[in-house]
């Protein structure tokens, strides 16, 4: 690895060359896209982010779990220049290459249960969740999807009409596609309730308000991401995917977030024994280029009439080599077993933290896909000026961290999978210094 693996600042971050293209940014770049952290990076690898100031932040965001292979991974980089080489595109739906057939052979193998699968391939996490419900929608000759509280599934239209929440994803946006129905998660910090009780009360709803014989879908992330890293209740994603089974209705697990290694297993949906009938995948994939799937039974994939799915770009010769790159370093470094590994340290970190700080009302997650909770003490009321406040004086000191949750009082933990574990401590370190900073 050609980059320093450690923590070094050398001007205040954002430094002031960052901040002076930060103005340039301001320029150019629409005022709707938003910028955390504005420090302008030149180089990433390992657990590092390198900025024009020549600082060094340990990265404990991954791009929002993209790069689990850890950016610039060598596998990726050879595998995806050979390509950029040999030709760059040219339209998998004109002239088709090995590359598109060789990721959606390894999506089935990889993803959950072993039964015959097929896939398409698209570019975004949201395209993918909007061609698997075109997927249900055909097989069923159903119209309606059945979504979750907090769900975050993409900001197109009707991706936005399936995420939870308003402010900043859809306020001012609509109309939203029709169709889509939203069933209470199972949310155990906030409702108590076990995974079979949570079941029975979505399943409840979806009964009265919808009817299993209109649903053509249940969509679901396994571990919540942007809505707050929540972790359903043993048990509630077996109860919803028997019911779902036994009533014609197609299983639907978003893992953009939790696949591919993240939760230490391949796909979250594994933990649980869940085998979805259509499985959306992006982000992991491919190491950072822009490549997404979806994989699933092969005769509700082929429900689809010729032509029915596509795209200019979906399954890019490219990306699709980055993506057999990435999947090549999962393999090589058993990066399963290494996310376990993080989430072993992260969950004892972070649960000597809960015995300092009483604003830490939670700790959740699974492998390296953790989150604290902030709340005023013993209650369950939402914090989110101090989870702002400690983000602020993590990214100050250079550790890169995420917030998320409805009620932005959620910090999320998503180190590539390739960081050393020195810097994971040292990062650590940096997070219990914000807490005891901002008390
Ligand atoms: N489904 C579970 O996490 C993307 C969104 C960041 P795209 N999450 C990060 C932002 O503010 O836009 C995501 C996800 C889950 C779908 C998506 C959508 O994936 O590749 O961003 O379209």
């Amino acid at each position: 690895m050609d980059i320093a693996q450690e923590r070094r600042l050398v001007t205040a971050v954002p430094g002031p060359e960052s901040l002076r293209r930060l103005e340039r940014k301001r320029q150019h770049v629409a005022d709707g896209v938003g910028t955390m952290l504005p420090v302008f990076v030149v180089a990433a690898g390992g657990g590092v982010l390198q900025d024009v100031d020549g600082n060094s932040l340990i990265d404990l965001g991954s791009g929002i779990a993209v790069t689990t292979v850890g950016n610039a991974a060598p596998h990726v980089v050879r595998r995806a220049s050979e390509q950029l080489a040999a030709f760059t595109h040219t339209c998998f739906m004109i002239t088709p290459y090995d590359g598109y057939v060789d990721v959606c052979a390894e999506l089935a193998e990889l993803t959950p249960g072993d039964h015959a699968k097929k896939s398409a391939l698209f570019n975004s996490g949201a395209e993918a969740v909007e061609n698997a419900v075109k997927v249900a929608r055909v097989a069923t000759g159903k119209d309606a999807v059945a979504v979750f509280d907090h769900a975050y599934h993409g900001r197109t239209n009707l991706t936005m009409a399936m995420t939870a929440k308003n402010m900043p994803y859809k306020n001012g946006f609509g109309p939203f596609a029709g169709e889509v129905y939203r069933a209470p998660m199972s949310y155990p910090f906030r409702d108590g309730l076990s995974g079979e009780e949570a079941a029975a009360r979505a399943i409840d709803v979806l009964e009265k308000q919808v009817g299993a014989a209109n649903l053509a879908c249940v969509v679901i992330e396994p571990i919540q991401g942007e809505g707050g890293f929540i972790v359903p209740a043993p048990g509630f994603l077996p109860a919803i995917a028997a019911w779902a089974r036994e009533n014609g209705v197609v299983l639907v697990a978003d893992e953009i977030q939790s696949g591919f290694c993240r939760t230490g297993a391949w796909f979250a949906s594994d933990d649980e024994g869940v085998v979805p009938d259509l499985v959306a995948t992006a982000k992991g994939i491919a190491g950072g280029l822009p490549l997404a799937a979806v994989t699933g039974r092969a005769e509700l994939m082929d429900s689809v009439h010729a032509g029915g799915l596509g795209g200019t770009y979906g399954g890019n010769p490219v990306a699709c080599a980055a993506a057999l790159g990435a999947i090549e370093e999962m393999r090589e470094h058993d990066l399963p077993a290494r996310a376990r590994e993080i989430g072993a340290t992260m969950a004892g970190r972070l649960a000597s933290l809960q015995e300092t700080y009483a604003v830490i009302g939670d700790v959740r997650g699974r492998g390296a896909m953790m989150a604290v909770e902030l709340c005023t003490p013993g209650t369950t009321d939402p914090d989110p000026v101090r989870t702002a406040a400690v983000a602020a004086h993590c990214h100050a000191q250079g550790v890169v961290v995420l917030t998320c949750g409805t009620y932005g009082n959620v910090f999320r933990f998503l180190p590539p999978l390739s960081i050393p574990d020195a810097l994971l401590a040292e990062a650590f370190d940096v997070v219990e210094e914000a807490f005891a900073a901002t008390a």
